[in-house]
């Protein structure tokens, strides 16, 4: 293992209730409803496709012109962006502080294979930037996860081979797209992480000890 690929949301930090909070409110001034259920569809997905299922679960998909759609994303993104301004270090998930400087103590390369644009504004509040070895720019890529673009990108970035890199995820699209990319894939916390190759109930769990002793290559 030579290294390791991180998503953002709900791996290194919990932003994935602010996202929920934000796309809630925004959805309900347009009358729609959405929950807790929903909103596990919703992660690791971009902001446009995000909007998209929303609109399609309200039945309001034909309602709005594409300006009005960015309308909408940027309004939410607005609303997001005022309930992260206040991230400090203190918001990093348990464990994942220890876990970035025992990587990098190893020499292992770190990645960030996040769908978010505010991922490096992110890492500078948790600041945690100087950590990271390669960040892909999710604006790039063609396609969202679960295909492995982003994380193939990643591991292009570092120069590495994806059989000698694992992929961290917290989102079922995003350990579909790990494993697609043909890396080893570590999941937090159930349901989602159903499909990993090794699953952790919670970042706590996941040190560099353990990490090397459940990495196996899988070259095709
Ligand atoms: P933004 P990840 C994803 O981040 C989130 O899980 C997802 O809910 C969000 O819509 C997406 O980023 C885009 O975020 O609106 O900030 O560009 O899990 O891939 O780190
Ligand atoms: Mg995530």
């Amino acid at each position: 293992m030579k290294a390791v690929i991180f998503d953002l949301d709900g791996v290194l930090t919990d932003t994935a209730k602010y996202h929920f909070e934000a796309w809630k409110n925004l959805a309900r001034s347009i009358g729609i409803e959405i929950d807790e259920t929903f909103n596990q569809h919703l992660l690791g997905i971009s902001r446009m496709e995000s909007l998209e299922l929303i609109l399609q679960f309200g039945g309001r998909s034909d309602d709005f012109s594409a300006l009005e759609k960015d309308e909408l994303a940027a309004r939410k993104n607005e609303a997001y962006r005022g309930l992260i301004s206040g991230m400090t270090p203190a918001d990093l998930l348990p464990g994942i502080g220890q876990f970035l400087r025992d990587l990098k103590e190893a020499g292992i390369k770190i990645g960030l294979a996040s769908a978010s644009r505010n991922g490096p504004f992110i890492l500078d509040s948790l600041q945690i930037t100087s950590f990271f070895d390669a960040i892909v720019d999710p604006a790039k890529l063609k396609k969202g996860k679960p295909d492995p673009e982003i994380f193939a990108a990643a591991a292009a970035q570092l120069k590495m081979r994806p059989a000698e890199c694992a992929g961290i995820e917290d989102a079922v699209a995003g350990i579909q797209a790990i494993n697609a990319a043909g890396m080893f894939s570590v999941g937090i916390a159930t349901p989602a992480a159903a499909a990993a190759d090794w699953r952790v109930a919670s970042t706590a769990e996941l040190t560099l000890e353990r990490l090397k002793q459940h990495f196996t290559r899988k070259d095709k």
